[in-house]
């Protein structure tokens, strides 16, 4: 009798076993972080992310900095100003989401050093369902300068 209830036990554990994740895919592409003004610990980055399906970047982390954050400019009081995206940035499925300078931004702060033209820098982007994407940003001047670097992210 024992040897005929094994095989059920078993599949029995099968069925419990957690079903896998289906992977989603996001691009990344446009890559770049500032280069840091004299005397600042702070920079932004700009990429352009593209997912596969309906998602979501929740959080940046960087080895060159001591906090990544995912920023949005606001005009407030006719002033341009800065704010975390706490819950993230949405990523509708297949449409470009760029982070470019004047807008939505990654703020790279406590630098563990100046940031030079041609530096590389680390970025590792978390996303709600994608699986994390290390990517390497090249330090440059954005094509459209923005024209107030202090106040752009
Ligand atoms: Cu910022």
């Amino acid at each position: 009798m024992n040897r005929l209830l094994l095989p059920v036990v078993f599949l029995a554990l099968a069925a419990c076993t957690p079903t896998p994740k289906i992977p989603s895919k996001v691009a990344v592409a446009d890559i770049l972080c500032r280069p840091t003004l004299n005397g600042r610990d702070v920079t932004g980055c700009y990429l352009t992310l593209t997912a596969e399906r309906d998602d979501r970047l929740v959080s940046v982390s960087s080895p060159a900095a001591g906090t990544a954050q995912i920023h949005e400019m606001k005009v407030e009081d006719g002033m341009m100003k800065m704010t975390e995206l706490k819950d993230g940035l949405p990523l509708p499925a297949g449409q470009p989401v760029s982070l470019a300078p004047g807008g939505n931004h990654i703020m790279l702060m406590a630098l563990t050093q100046p940031l030079s033209v041609g530096d590389q820098v680390s970025l590792t982007l978390s996303f709600e369902h994608a699986q994390q994407i290390g990517v390497r940003a090249i330090v440059s001047q954005p094509a459209v300068a923005a024209k107030s670097p202090d106040t752009a992210g």
